[in-house]
């Protein structure tokens, strides 16, 4: 058995934060996929035993059971030594961009991309909310980014992976990326990484195929 186990799926960047971070500091790491679009995370035996706020990703390590990609982020930056603070500073600097993200940044754009990208729903009042707050988070790490290479530190840190979660899915969210050259440019970065794979590279998608 892989010393690290993550409960995910291909199609969730929540998911890929964690998978990225493992791949990157070359963990010994397994997926056990979730069937999500069964709704197995809406249902009783997962909450019970998997995951109390019926979510993925789940990081399984050494007997413990983490959940919220910000924490096993930080968890695997305490165990693998990368990608975490330098000193007190950085880890408040770090912790303040991974909420931003979760809140606003990933908070908004996820499910403007499930919406429009996955379930293929048209323009709505909601699609249009979400696009609305991912351009306000989008515009505020894009001017964030402008003259510097990465969000906290002159290296990456797990603020740049918990944001670069959902950056490098392609399904059509009428939002471009391209609009945003400075995150376009920290996206290609952090894909440079030696060890950096797309996430349908990491973990299979949960969507079948024709669904
Ligand atoms: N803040 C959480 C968000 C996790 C999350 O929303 N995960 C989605 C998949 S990407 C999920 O499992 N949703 C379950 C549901 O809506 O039933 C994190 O960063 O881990």
């Amino acid at each position: 058995m892989a010393e690290y186990q993550l409960y995910g799926f291909g199609e969730s960047g929540n998911s890929y934060k964690a998978a990225l971070m493992l791949e990157l500091t070359g963990c010994d790491w397994s997926l056990i996929p979730v069937d999500f679009f069964a709704r197995v995370t809406r249902q009783e035996p997962y909450r019970r035993d998997v995951n109390a706020m019926g979510e993925a990703p789940v990081l399984l390590h050494d007997g413990r059971s983490l959940t919220q990609s910000g924490v096993i982020l930080d968890y695997l930056a305490e165990k693998t030594g990368r990608f975490g603070p330098g000193d007190a500073d950085e880890r408040r600097e770090i912790l303040r961009w991974i909420l931003f993200d979760n809140h606003k940044f990933s908070g908004s754009y996820a499910p403007l991309r499930f919406l429009r990208g996955l379930q293929k729903k048209g323009e709505s009042e909601v699609t249009e909310f979400l696009r609305g707050r991912a351009r306000n988070a989008f515009e505020i790490v894009e001017k964030h980014l402008a003259g510097r290479s990465f969000m906290v530190a002159d290296r990456p840190t797990i603020a740049d992976l918990s944001l670069a979660g959902y950056i490098y899915y392609e399904e059509e969210t009428g939002f471009p990326l391209s609009d945003y050259l400075h995150i376009a440019a920290w996206a290609a970065r952090i894909a440079a990484l030696p060890g950096w794979k797309h996430p349908y590279d990491l973990m299979p998608r949960a969507m079948k195929p024709g669904s």
